[in-house]
């Protein structure tokens, strides 16, 4: 019999013909035929209301178009009628604005206009260009027309455009990549994956997150492609100058996201598939965790050792051993006699617990979520109607389907004794790519089914948003159990738009310089595609760091939204139960500890001046987080973000911004003394020393080891308050520090709540802005304040920094001061009321 040849997995079709893989057997038959689709001539226009557009095509290809807004338009393919319009990533109410469009017959295209943008669809064989209306500028343009194919034997498994792009565009996010943050000439894919110990160029690894920034001649673009396939993204690898993107099935379904700026584009693609909701304050504190903290009274230690060393810490995390044998929602008793009294001593302590809770669901008729869940039909089966069952923790598991509506409802519940009566308060899914242990394949075979949400699928459409379904599962459970509090949820797999169910941490790195560079560029990554509430293990989770390297490692976590230590103690990958046990004896032995003491009194120290300066920059990074929400606009960004026609700021992109106000220059290499630093245009106070500093130069930072050089844009108002041991003692406060960098003129805001539960949606909150400015010799500071939150704040040490001259003269709501004042090494400090109105200093 003649084989099937097997083609590499990034194979672009073959062309032409429609008869493959032509080993004849001898006369008419093959082992498999391919057939090729196209929309051919679009010959007419259907148009419903305003904004949407079905062209009619000669080919089976169909073409949809739907104007959003003016920068956003959705572009839709299929081979055949369009099916179902369904999203789990796209918004529901991202779809209901009508945008003023005008469409036009032309001799040779088709053309549809917004106030922005200006789309041709040419007649000959519906090819797309989309130039930006201000600028003339085309920005995406169809290099070959859409493409379909399909086989006999295998259906629907390719759909695919090709664009025109040459290497001098930028090309940025397409979320989890530890690549360099330009992937101008690469290919990747998206098919989320258990990737333990990855390298820089894995093509896969725990997310897929289908969208990408180009940046083409100054101006940026978004691309969204809403396809839960595998999907590839070819950025002229092959030096074509062609950027070709496909998937193995489903629609060609994508947004065009206009610029012109990238900020632009990142909002207007948060505007599409969501932002998450405030966290709970203690969640942006810093957390410590292993493989695995156990029993109890090695758990009450950590705890004790943390406050008797005076290093802030707002969580501990208990890994899979704290269950009974690998049964989620378990408790090993032996371990943990009382967890409720464990957990409630913690929290007396500022402790808060997070557990793991992973998918695989151990085969167990004895066990409750296994039988419950087996009663339900809750659980996958394949195309044969068997349980789909493989080894994870427990040898043989199960796993719900949470791409069922109802599965995901029950699954929520199963939260509650831990969550309502135990009092744990957060947790971690695990191994939701779903992982599953011992095959190469690493994970479901193709022909598990799923419900979609009501349209039963097979494992490749659902495989991608497989873990963000388990999330989403989890994160609605938690609110439905504890409506008043703000879930925290740490994920690992996720897709487009999981942002909205859970923070993530980017999963089995290595304790090496290489990877800390990683860390770096994955938080922005991830951050820039939608994830902004994002952090890595610290310090690496395979290998031992070095003290230094761990030193810088929690330095740069200071700015990484979510901040929490992890390793992997004395486990080795993959480990069976028999394994495990081992483990348990490697580990009375050796602990291979990261906490942030284990270095000796010198980085301990330099550790904890780290963790502190996380506490003390709260207040500004949980401002910088509602910014976030509020504008769509990433907490973490690369410096080309702040100047996009700057070529130094592509070039320095490992710097980055955190917030409006503060950009860092991490330091990921070993022993280094000094750096180049770009600062981009406009004015910049070094953070440390307050010395003024001119934009659009590069300096020669001096470097030194307990910290990170930090720059704060001038006209900058940073709040901060003094180092507390957890964010449970912030809220009593009485002072709070401003920062206030002078400037001609600058613009801040400081958000504050309750740092837990819904108050703020009824007003409990107050966002003040600052504005900066001089007047002759005198620099003015003003706040404005609204929402009605009562902060325990009395009082504000205002500390001025760049005051060209000595100042006599001090103002207060217009009432001369001359008490309260101090005059520090590079600043002057005035104590004033925390609700004042207006300082005047000169
Ligand atoms: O196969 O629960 O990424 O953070 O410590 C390893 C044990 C399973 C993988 C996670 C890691 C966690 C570990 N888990």
């Amino acid at each position: 019999m003649a084989k099937l040849k097997k083609r590499p997995l990034h194979h672009y079709a073959p062309e032409p013909g429609v008869i493959a893989e032509k080993e004849a057997l001898g006369t008419n038959r093959y082992e498999d035929v391919y057939y090729e689709h196209t929309t051919g001539k679009i010959t007419g226009v259907y148009k419903v209301g305003n904004h949407h557009f079905e062209l009619q095509s000669e080919g089976r290809a169909k073409l949809c178009l739907t104007v959003l807004n003016d920068d956003v338009i959705r572009i839709r393919f299929s081979v055949g009628e369009p099916g179902r319009d369904f999203s789990y990533a796209v918004l529901d109410q991202a779809g209901t604005q009508d945008a003023k469009t005008s469409w036009k017959e032309q001799k040779t295209a088709f053309l549809v206009t917004t106030a922005t943008l200006k789309i041709e669809i040419a007649k000959a064989d519906g090819s797309l260009t989309i130039a930006e209306r201000s600028s003339g500028k085309t920005v995406h343009q169809f290099a070959k027309p859409f493409y379909g194919r399909s086989t006999l034997n295998r259906g629907l498994e390719q759909v695919r455009i090709q664009l025109k792009t040459d290497k001098k565009e930028g090309i940025y996010g397409l979320g989890d990549k530890a690549w360099d943050h330009n992937l101008q000439g690469s290919e990747w894919a998206n098919w989320t994956e258990d990737a333990f110990a990855y390298g820089e160029n894995r093509k896969t690894l725990y997310r897929s997150v289908p969208f990408y920034y180009g940046l083409t001649h100054g101006t940026a673009y978004g691309i969204f492609l809403d396809n839960t396939y595998r999907s590839h993204f070819d950025f002229n690898s092959t030096k074509d100058n062609l950027t070709t993107i496909w998937a193995d099935g489903g629609e060609f379904d994508y947004y065009f996201i206009g610029g012109p700026l990238l900020n632009d584009v990142a909002a207007r693609y948060h505007q599409l598939t969501g932002t998450p909701e405030m966290p709970p304050l203690w969640a942006m504190g810093f957390h410590q965790c292993r493989w695995s903290y156990y029993p109890e009274s090695r758990v009450r230690e950590l705890a004790k050792a943390f406050r008797e060393k005076k290093i802030p810490c707002d969580a501990i995390y208990l890994d899979i051993d704290y269950m009974d044998g690998y049964r989620c929602f378990t408790w090993n008793k032996e371990h943990f006699p009382d967890p409720k009294q464990m957990i409630s001593d913690l929290k007396e302590d500022g402790f808060h617990t997070v557990v793991m809770i992973d998918p695989g669901i151990r085969v167990d008729k004895e066990y409750h979520v296994y039988a419950d869940g087996l009663e339900r039909g809750a659980f996958c089966r394949r195309n044969s109607g068997q349980l789909m069952v493989g080894p994870v923790w427990p040898p043989e598991c199960v796993w719900p389907d949470y791409t069922d509506p109802g599965v995901r409802d029950w699954w929520g519940t199963l939260y509650e004794e831990l969550y309502n009566d135990q009092g744990v308060s957060g947790f971690w899914n695990d191994m939701n790519e779903p992982a599953v242990f011992k095959i190469n394949h690493l994970t479901f075979p193709d022909d598990v089914g799923h419900n979609f949400d009501g349209e039963p699928t097979h494992h490749k459409k659902a495989h991608n948003i497989y873990g963000m379904q388990m999330t989403r599962a989890s994160y609605d459970g938690l609110k439905a159990l504890q409506p008043a509090k703000r879930p925290f949820l740490l994920g690992r797999a996720s897709f487009s738009g999981g942002q909205r169910y859970a923070s993530l941490w980017t999963g089995d790195n290595v304790a090496s310089w290489e990877h800390l560079r990683i860390a770096n560029r994955q938080c922005l990554r991830m951050a820039i595609s939608g994830f902004s509430m994002v952090g890595t293990d610290i310090g690496g989770f395979v290998d031992d760091p070095s003290p230094e390297m761990l030193s810088r490692w929690l330095q740069l976590a200071v700015f990484h939204p979510f901040m929490r230590i992890h390793s992997m103690g004395n486990n080795s990958d993959g480990a069976a139960e028999v394994e495990a046990e081992e483990v348990k004896q490697a580990e009375k032995l050796n602990r291979q500890d990261q906490e942030p003491w284990v270095h000796g009194k010198l980085h301990t120290k330099r550790n904890r001046k780290a963790i502190e300066m996380r506490y003390q920059l709260l207040p500004y990074l949980y401002s910088s987080f509602r910014q976030h929400i509020v504008t769509g606009v990433p907490v973490l960004r690369n410096l080309f973000f702040y100047d996009q026609t700057d070529a130094n700021c592509l070039k320095y992109a490992d710097q980055f911004l955190y917030g409006e106000d503060l950009m860092v220059a991490p330091v990921l290499d070993k022993g280094i003394k000094s750096m180049t630093v770009y600062l981009p245009g406009g004015d910049w106070y070094d953070f440390w020393t307050g010395e003024l500093l001119q934009g659009k130069q590069k300096i020669n930072a001096k470097v030194k080891p307990e910290r990170l050089p930090i720059y704060v844009r001038a006209g900058a108002v940073i709040p901060t308050v003094d180092v507390v041991q957890c964010t449970a003692d912030m809220n009593k406060l009485k002072h709070i520090e401003l920062s206030v960098f002078a400037a001609d003129s600058g613009k801040s805001t400081f958000y504050w709540d309750a740092g837990e539960g819904y108050g703020y949606a009824a007003g409990q909150y107050t966002e003040r802005t600052f504005t900066v400015s001089r007047k002759g010799k005198k620099t003015i500071v003003r706040q404005s304040a609204t929402g009605n939150y009562n902060a325990s704040f009395r009082d504000a040490q205002v500390r001025i920094v760049g005051l060209t001259q000595p100042p006599t003269d001090f103002t207060v709501d217009g009432v001369q001061r001359t008490t309260g004042i101090f005059y520090a090494k590079r600043a002057v400090v005035i104590t004033v009321p925390f609700d004042f109105e207006e300082i005047t200093i000169g």
